[in-house]
C-alpha cells in the first residue's frame, strides 16, 4: 500500500515537473523589470560613485544663468566626458539641451537637470523600446527550453551574471539549467556549479577540453529531451576580442545550440566590466560582428565612475543595456530601466 501511495506521488511529481509553464516565460522578463523598480535603493547605491564624479554637473545646474547659457553647456559636456559619456554622445545631449533652451522651454535649474534627464533617456531608449524590431532591454525568453548565450571578454563578470540570473530567474519559478561551455578551466565549471547549488538550478555535463560547442548542444539536447528545463543558461570562456580563432568558436558555439534548437539562442548577451568605461564600445563592436548581440550586460558599476560609458555604448551601438550589476549579491544584478538610471546619476533636489 505504502509503495503504491509513494508511486503515485513520483508520478504526480513527474507529471508537475514535465509540465511546461504556460505564458511564464514570455512574460519573466517584464514581471523582472517590474519588481526591480521596487528596488530602486539598490540601483541609486550602486551608481554612486558615478554620481559623484557628476557633482561637479549639480554646482552647473544650480549657477547657471540663462543669458549665458552657451558656457554652462560647454562645462557640462567637459563634466559628461568626464563620467565616461564620451565625446559623440556628450556632445549630442548638449546639442538636445541647447535646442531646449533656444526653444525657451529650460528657465530653472529643475527645467535644466528634467532636461538633461529627458535627453538621457532618448538616447537609451532607442533601443529599449519594445517596439524597436525586438531589441528589448527586457529579457526575452522565448521557446522551450529558451536558451541564453553569455559572452565576454576574461573576467568580465559572466560567470557571476549566470549565477545571479539563475537565481533571479529560478525565484520567479523558471526551472533552470546552467551549461558550462568555459570547457578551458575546471574552475570554471566549478564556480558555475555553486552556483546552480544556491540557485536550485540544474548543472549541465562538463567535459575538460572538450569543445564548447559540444557541450553546450548537448546541455540543449539534455533540456530538450528531459522537459523540465524552461532555460538554459550557456557560460562560455573569456576571450579577446582580437583572438580570431577563439571568436570562431563562439560563432561555432551558436550554430551547435541552434543545430539542437532551431530558434535558439534567444538572447546572446555580451557581459561588459563597466570599469572599462568607454573601451567596451570596441569589444562590443568585435562581438556582435562574430555573434550578433540581442543586448548588454553591464557589470561592476558599483566600483566605478565611469558608468556615462552606458549611455554612450547604447547611443554608439543600439544596443540594449539589459541588466547591469551593482554589487557581489545574487539581487545586485538589475534589470536596466533607463528612467531610473538617469534619475539615479542625476537625482531631483528635495525641497525643504
Ligand atoms: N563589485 C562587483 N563585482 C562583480 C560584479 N560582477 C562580477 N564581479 C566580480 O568580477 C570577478 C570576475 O567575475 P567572473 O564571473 O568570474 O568573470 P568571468 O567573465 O566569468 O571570467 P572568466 O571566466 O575568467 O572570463 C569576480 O570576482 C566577481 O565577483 C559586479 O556587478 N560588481
Ligand atoms: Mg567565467
Amino acid at each position: 500500500m505504502l509503495l503504491l501511495i509513494v508511486g503515485v506521488l513520483h508520478a504526480l511529481l513527474r507529471v508537475q515537473q514535465a509540465e511546461a509553464s504556460p505564458g511564464l516565460l514570455a512574460k519573466l522578463g517584464r514581471v523582472m523589470k517590474e519588481k526591480a523598480a521596487g528596488d530602486y535603493e539598490r540601483f541609486f547605491k550602486g551608481t554612486s560613485k558615478t554620481r559623484e564624479r557628476l557633482g561637479l554637473v549639480e554646482e552647473l545646474l544650480t549657477f547657471w544663468s540663462l543669458e549665458d547659457y552657451e558656457d554652462t553647456l560647454e562645462e557640462l559636456e567637459e563634466a559628461l566626458i568626464t563620467a565616461d559619456f564620451g565625446p559623440k554622445t556628450a556632445l549630442a545631449i548638449v546639442d538636445g539641451l541647447r535646442e531646449e533652451l533656444k526653444a525657451g522651454s529650460i528657465k530653472t535649474a529643475d527645467d535644466m537637470r528634467a532636461a538633461l534627464k529627458r535627453q538621457i533617456v532618448s538616447l537609451l531608449e532607442p533601443a529599449s523600446s519594445s517596439s524597436s524590431g525586438g531589441k528589448s532591454s527586457e529579457l526575452q525568453l522565448q521557446g522551450q527550453p529558451a536558451v541564453l548565450l553569455i559572452v565576454g571578454v576574461n573576467g568580465a563578470g559572466k560567470t557571476t551574471t549566470i549565477g545571479k540570473l539563475a537565481h533571479r530567474l529560478s525565484k520567479e519559478g523558471a526551472r533552470v539549467l546552467l551549461a558550462p561551455g568555459d570547457t578551458f578551466r575546471a574552475a570554471a565549471a566549478e564556480q558555475l556549479a555553486e552556483w546552480a547549488r544556491r540557485s536550485g538550478a540544474k548543472m549541465g555535463t562538463f567535459k575538460e577540453g572538450g569543445k564548447p560547442g559540444g557541450v553546450l548542444a548537448a546541455a540543449c539536447n539534455d533540456a530538450k529531451q528531459r522537459k523540465d528545463v524552461d532555460v538554459v543558461i550557456c557560460d562560455t570562456a573569456g576571450r579577446l576580442h582580437t583572438a580570431y580563432a577563439l571568436m570562431e568558436e563562439l560563432a561555432n558555439c551558436r550554430k551547435s545550440i541552434a543545430n539542437v534548437l532551431p530558434k535558439q539562442p534567444c538572447e546572446t548577451l555580451l557581459v561588459l566590466d563597466g570599469t572599462t568605461g568607454l573601451n567596451m564600445l570596441n569589444q562590443a563592436r568585435e562581438f556582435n560582428d562574430t555573434v550578433p548581440l540581442s543586448g548588454l550586460i553591464l557589470t561592476k558599476l558599483d566600483g566605478t565612475a565611469r558608468g556615462g560609458a552606458v549611455v554612450s555604448v547604447v547611443d554608439q551601438l543600439k544596443l540594449p543595456v539589459k541588466f547591469i550589476g551593482v554589487g557581489e549579491t545574487p539581487e545586485d544584478l538589475q534589470p536596466f530601466d533607463a528612467v531610473n538610471f538617469a534619475e539615479a546619476l542625476f537625482p531631483a533636489v528635495q525641497k525643504q
